[in-house]
C-alpha cells in the first residue's frame, strides 16, 4: 500500500485487528475446525440480522474451490458513505472491532450477531476479504488483505438496480489449523437458520463438489420439529404456538414461538434458541416451557378426572416421547446468559414469557384435541407407573444383591480386582466365546468384562421399564453404577473407559450402534465426557514363514499389503472373521493391551440431527447405518498412554 500515513486513528484500528490475530481464541473460541466455521457464522449472522430487520429474504453461501467463502444477501447493502472520521463507513465496519454497530445500538432490534464479534474479526483472521455493496443504484467494493491491514481504496464498479451485500473471505492458513470447510457442518447450521426464520431462503453451494441445496420453510419451527421426528412415529400433527410478552416495567417485548410433537417412543428432545442462536444448555426459556407444559397437562388431567385431585403428573413423564423447539427473541437490553459459554439463557423474564404464552394457548389446544390430550396423559401415567415399577425392581434387585451377595448382577460380569474409577475399564464383548478369551487375557486389576448375548435390546423402541428388564441392559446399568436417564450421575460411574468390543462385521456394527443408541439415550454424559470407546481388533494375522515363524497383525487392508510387500519371506495370511478366532493371548496383545491396542473414542457431533436420524440406526439397512455413523459420530483414534 503506497505511502499510507499511520495516524493515531489507523494505529488504533491496527492494534485492534493485530490483537485479534495474536489472540484469535479470545474472539472465536479456537483456531481449529470449529473456529474456522465460526467465521462463516459471523458473516451469515449479519445477513440474517438484515433479513430479520425486514430487508432481504434470501442468503446464498458458497464454498469456493479454494475454500474461501462467499456470502450474499439482498438487504439494503452495507453503507459506504463518508463517516465522521473521514473514512467511509464500509472501511470502519470491516476494520474496527465491534464497529458493526451491534453494540452501539444500530436499529437492529434483536441480533444473533450480538454473540458475534463482528465482521472485522473475520477480516483480521483472513488472508483476504472483499466486500461489495449494492445500494443507491451503485456498486461499491473494497478489498482487504493480510488480516485487514492492507486496504484498497473503495471502488465504484458501476450502476445497479439491486440492493444487498456480498462478502468473500479466505481464512488465513497461518492462523487456522485447518482451512478445509465441511459441507455437512455448514449445511446443518444453514438449515437450522432457515427453520428458525419463516420463509427465509438459504442457499448453500459447494463449488468443490458441485453440490447445491436450498432451504426455505414457510412453517418455520413446525417444520423443524417434523424434520426431527421424520423417522419416528408421530401420534398427531405438529402443534405450534406463538405470542408476544410485554415485560412489566419496561418497554421491552419478548417474542415466543413453540412447536411440539408427541411420538410413540419415549425419548424427550428439546432444542431451544434465543435470537436464532442455539442455547445448547437450555436456560430460563426452557424452564418456562417445561412449567407451562406440566401445568397445562395436569389441569387437563384433573379437569377430566384422569388423575385424582391430589395426584400430579411429573414433567418428565409427560415429556417422555415429546420433541419440541422453543425459540425466543429478546432485545439486547434484557439479554443475559448464565456462565461464559452463552449456551444457557439467563434472562429471568424469558421464563415468564414462555410460561404465560404457552400455558394459555396449550390449555385451549388440549381441550380442542381432547382425545390426543387423553392419550398423552394416559401414556404419562403409564410411564410414571413403569418408572415406579423399575424403581421397585431396582430396590428389589438391591435387596436380592444384599441377600444373595454379588450373584445377581449377573454371573456374566468378570469384575476388576481393584476399585479405581480413574483407571478401570469395562469391556462390553460380543458373544460368550470372545467374552471367555477376554476374561482370560485381560488385566484383571483394572479391566472388567461383560459378555453381551447376541443383539442387545433395541432400546429405541422400548421404554425405560422394558429396557431395564433386559438382563444385558440391567447388568450394564448396575455395573456402570451411575443409574440412567434423568437420574444419571457421571460422578458415580465406576469406569474411566467403557469399550465396545465386537466383531468387525455387520452384526458387530449393529451391536455397536445399539449400544451407542443406549448410551446416547440413557447415559449421554458418558459420551460427552469421552468415556465411550470402540475397540479395533485386527483384520489380519500375518505369519512370516521361515526357520523362525514371526506373527504380525494388520488392522486395515493397506497395513496388510504394506507388511506383505515389505517382508522378503513367504507369508501366510488369515483374515479374522470374528474375535472368537483369537485366543486369550492374541486378544490381549492385539486389542486389549493399552501399549499395543487401538481404541476409537466416540463423539456425537450434532444432537438435533442425531435425534432425527437415530431411528435410522435401528433399521436393518446397514448402509444407512454406516452413513449415519460416518456423518454424525466422529471417531478419533485415541492415542493410549
Ligand atoms: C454477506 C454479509 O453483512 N449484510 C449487511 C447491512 C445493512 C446495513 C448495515 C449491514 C448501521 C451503521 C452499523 C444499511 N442501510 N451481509 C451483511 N447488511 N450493515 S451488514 O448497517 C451497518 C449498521 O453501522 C444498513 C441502513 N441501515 C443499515
Amino acid at each position: 500500500m503506497a505511502n499510507k500515513e499511520y495516524n493515531d486513528e489507523s494505529i488504533t484500528v491496527l492494534e485492534g485487528l493485530e490483537h485479534v490475530r495474536k489472540r484469535p481464541g479470545m474472539y472465536i473460541g479456537s483456531t481449529d475446525e470449529r473456529g474456522l466455521h465460526h467465521l462463516v457464522w459471523e458473516i451469515v449472522d449479519n445477513s440474517i440480522d438484515e433479513a430479520l430487520a425486514g430487508y432481504g429474504r434470501e442468503i446464498i453461501v458458497t464454498i469456493n474451490e479454494d475454500n474461501s467463502i462467499t456470502v450474499e444477501d439482498n438487504g439494503r447493502g452495507v453503507p459506504c458513505g463518508m463517516h465522521q472520521t473521514g473514512k467511509n463507513t464500509m472501511e470502519i465496519i470491516y476494520t474496527k472491532l465491534n464497529a458493526g454497530g451491534k453494540f452501539g445500538g444500530n436499529g437492529y432490534k434483536t441480533t444473533g450477531g450480538l454473540h458475534g464479534v463482528g465482521a472485522s474479526v473475520v477480516n483480521a483472521l483472513s488472508s483476504y476479504m472483499v466486500v461489495t455493496s449494492y445500494r443507491d443504484g451503485k456498486i461499491h467494493r473494497m478489498r482487504f488483505e493480510n488480516g485487514g491491514k492492507d486496504v484498497s481504496p473503495i471502488e465504484l464498479l458501476g450502476d445497479t438496480r439491486k440492493t444487498g451485500t456480498t462478502v468473500t473471505f479466505k481464512p488465513d492458513p497461518t492462523i487456522f489449523t485447518t482451512t478445509v470447510y465441511q459441507y455437512e457442518t455448514i449445511k446443518t447450521r444453514i438449515r437450522e437458520s432457515a427453520f428458525l426464520i419463516k420463509n427465509l431462503k438459504m442457499v448453500l453451494n459447494d463449488k468443490r463438489s458441485k453440490k447445491q441445496e436450498t432451504f426455505v420453510y414457510e412453517n418455520g419451527i413446525s417444520e423443524y420439529v417434523a424434520f426431527m421426528t421424520s423417522d419416528k412415529k408421530p401420534i398427531h400433527p405438529v402443534a405450534y404456538f406463538e405470542g408476544t410478552y410485554k415485560v412489566p416495567e419496561t418497554t421491552e417485548e419478548i417474542e415466543v414461538e413453540v412447536a411440539l410433537q408427541f411420538i410413540e417412543s419415549y425419548s424427550e428432545t428439546i432444542v431451544s434458541f434465543v435470537n436464532n442462536v442455539k442455547t445448547g444448555d437450555g436456560g430460563s426459556h426452557e424452564t418456562g416451557f417445561k412449567s407451562a407444559l406440566t401445568k397445562a397437562f395436569n389441569d387437563f388431567a384433573h379437569k377430566y378426572n384422569l388423575i385424582k385431585a391430589k395426584d400430579q403428573l411429573e414433567g418428565t413423564d409427560i415429556r417422555a416421547g415429546m420433541t419440541a423447539v422453543v425459540s425466543v427473541r429478546i432485545g439486547e437490553k434484557l439479554l443475559e446468559f448464565e456462565g461464559q459459554t452463552k449456551g444457557k439463557l439467563g434472562t429471568p423474564s424469558a421464563k415468564q414469557a414462555v410460561d404465560i404464552v404457552l400455558s394459555e394457548k396449550l390449555g385451549y389446544y388440549l381441550v380442542e384435541n381432547k382425545n390426543l390430550a387423553e392419550q398423552i396423559v394416559k401414556k404419562a401415567i403409564k410411564e410414571a407407573e413403569s418408572r415406579a415399577a423399575a424403581r421397585k425392581a431396582r430396590e428389589q434387585a438391591r435387596m436380592d444383591k444384599k441377600d444373595k451377595g454379588e450373584k445377581n448382577i449377573s454371573a456374566k460380569l468378570a469384575p476388576t480386582s481393584e476399585k479405581n474409577k480413574e483407571i478401570n475399564e469395562l469391556y462390553l464383548v460380543e458373544g460368550d466365546s470372545a467374552g471367555g478369551s477376554a476374561k482370560q487375557g485381560r488385566d484383571r486389576r483394572y479391566q472388567a468384562i461383560l459378555p453381551l448375548r447376541g443383539k442387545v435390546l433395541n432400546t429405541e423402541k422400548a421404554n425405560a421399564d422394558s429396557a431395564l428388564k433386559n438382563e444385558e441392559i440391567a447388568t450394564m446399568i448396575y455395573t456402570i453404577g451411575a443409574d440412567y436417564g434423568v437420574n444419571f450421575d457421571l460422578k458415580k460411574c465406576n469406569y474411566k473407559k467403557i469399550i465396545i468390543m465386537t466383531d468387525a462385521d455387520d452384526d458387530g456394527a449393529h451391536i455397536q450402534v445399539l449400544l451407542l443408541t443406549f448410551f446416547f439415550r440413557y447415559m449421554k454424559p458418558l459420551i460427552d465426557d469421552g468415556r465411550i470407546y470402540i475397540a479395533k481388533p485386527p483384520l489380519f494375522k500375518i505369519t512370516k514363514l521361515g526357520k523362525k515363524e514371526e506373527i504380525l497383525y494388520a488392522y486395515t487392508n493397506e497395513e496388510k499389503d504394506r507388511i506383505v510387500n515389505e517382508t522378503k519371506s513367504q507369508t501366510r495370511i488369515q483374515r479374522y472373521k470374528g474375535l472368537g478366532e483369537m485366543n486369550a493371548e492374541q486378544l490381549w496383545e492385539t486389542t486389549m493391551n493399552p501399549e499395543t491396542r487401538t481404541l476409537i473414542q466416540v463423539h456425537i457431533d450434532d444432537l438435533s440431527e442425531a435425534e432425527s436420524q437415530i431411528e435410522v440406526l435401528m433399521g436393518n439397512d446397514s448402509n444407512r447405518r454406516r452413513d449415519w455413523l460416518e456423518n454424525h459420530v466422529s471417531f478419533t483414534l485415541e492415542e493410549d498412554m
